[in-house]
């Protein structure tokens, strides 16, 4: 039997370089020697306001850049989180065992909270829910990209200290990086993780920019004073496009573009850039061609993962002590 593997992306905004480097890029690398289960995670995305309209379109276009990006719906399963009770009720049996200080030490959760005038009692509980994401499918490997791997080490301590107080339920899940595009940084700041809901229309290249866009954001991200790549002294701006010009393009190596003027180097960077997205953008539009087809994929997926998920949910009960019907 082939490993399961889990993973997820929030439809709260419009998806980037990052979600791709960091998550969708390796999910395409590896779904064809495991399981795998993609998740639209749309409850984690309403931890924090979403406009209702804006979240509906955007579970559909996340769906369809699952795909786009290289995701094979006949052999991974494209589900939405909300579609499956499974994951809100297990969430609430892990919070149960989960003790708030382990929650309050999440930097994720300072670093939103922070940003927020009101702070939910979902943004708190965020990392249990996507403990339970994991735990439900038994899911031994999580591809994500560096930001999650708190959340991932927290996600094994709930399961650990699940099986140690009702006995061994849960498979304990594995964190899996990218080598390279772990963490992108934004454009206009490198020190700070690119994001979706980053405000600044130079922060972050969107995986539907065109390529004119894409040039423009990459000729205008922030570097340092220096006139030419070193590779000993560059700082983080010259050094995340880097990063990203490696991850898009094998062909690019450090060596090669050692002492290119920042200029040049831009220019590189974004052909490598517009040439990765090109076959992402085209498919993607195929895909949207058809308006019931995503809805297709995501009925299908639903029906292959609900009986897992009713299986783990199940199991969990009853080791509880819950009551379960016979
Ligand atoms: N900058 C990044 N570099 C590498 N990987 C990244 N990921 C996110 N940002 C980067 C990875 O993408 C996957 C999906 O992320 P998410 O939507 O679940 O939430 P996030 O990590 O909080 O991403 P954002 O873009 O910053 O979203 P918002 O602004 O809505 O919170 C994950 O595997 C993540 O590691």
């Amino acid at each position: 039997m082939k490993a399961r593997v889990f993973s997820g992306v929030q439809p709260s905004g419009q998806l980037h370089i990052g979600n791709y480097l960091g998550a969708l890029k390796s999910w395409a690398e590896i779904q064809s020697r495991y399981e795998s289960i993609f998740c639209i995670v749309d409850l984690h995305a309403v931890t924090i306001y979403q406009n209702p309209e804006e979240l509906s379109a955007k579970i559909r276009e996340t769906a369809a850049l699952f795909i786009a990006a290289g995701i094979d719906p006949q052999q991974s399963s494209i589900i939405v989180q909300s579609s499956i009770s499974g994951h809100a009720e297990l969430a609430w049996l892990l919070t149960c065992v989960t003790p708030v200080g382990w929650l309050n030490r999440m930097t994720q959760y300072k670093a939103k909270a922070e940003k927020q005038e009101t702070v939910s009692d979902g943004l708190l509980q965020y990392p249990v829910l996507m403990a339970a994401d994991i735990l439900l499918y038994q899911a031994s490997i999580v591809p994500v990209g560096e930001d999650q791997s708190q959340h991932l080490e927290l996600a094994r301590d709930v399961a650990q200290r699940f099986n140690s107080l009702y006995g061994e339920t849960f498979v304990m899940p594995a964190t899996h990086l990218p080598t390279v595009g772990a963490r992108i940084m934004g454009l206009d700041d490198p020190t700070q993780k690119m994001s979706k809901s980053a405000p600044g229309a130079g922060h972050a290249i969107s995986l539907l920019d065109e390529p004119k866009i894409v040039q423009k954001k990459i000729v205008r991200a922030t570097t340092d004073s220096q006139p030419e790549v070193n590779l000993e002294t560059m700082g983080p701006g010259i050094a995340n496009l880097l990063t990203i010009g490696l991850a898009c393009d094998p062909s690019l190596t450090r060596e090669s573009v050692a002492g290119m003027r920042y200029g040049d180097l831009k220019k590189r960077i974004a052909e490598a850039v517009i040439a990765r997205l090109a076959p992402i953008q085209q498919r993607y539009r195929e895909i949207t061609a058809d308006p019931s087809y995503i809805d297709g994929v995501l009925r299908e997926g639903k029906a292959r993962t609900s009986p897992i998920a009713e299986d783990t949910l199940r199991t969990a009960k009853r080791a509880m002590g819950l009551y379960v019907l016979r």
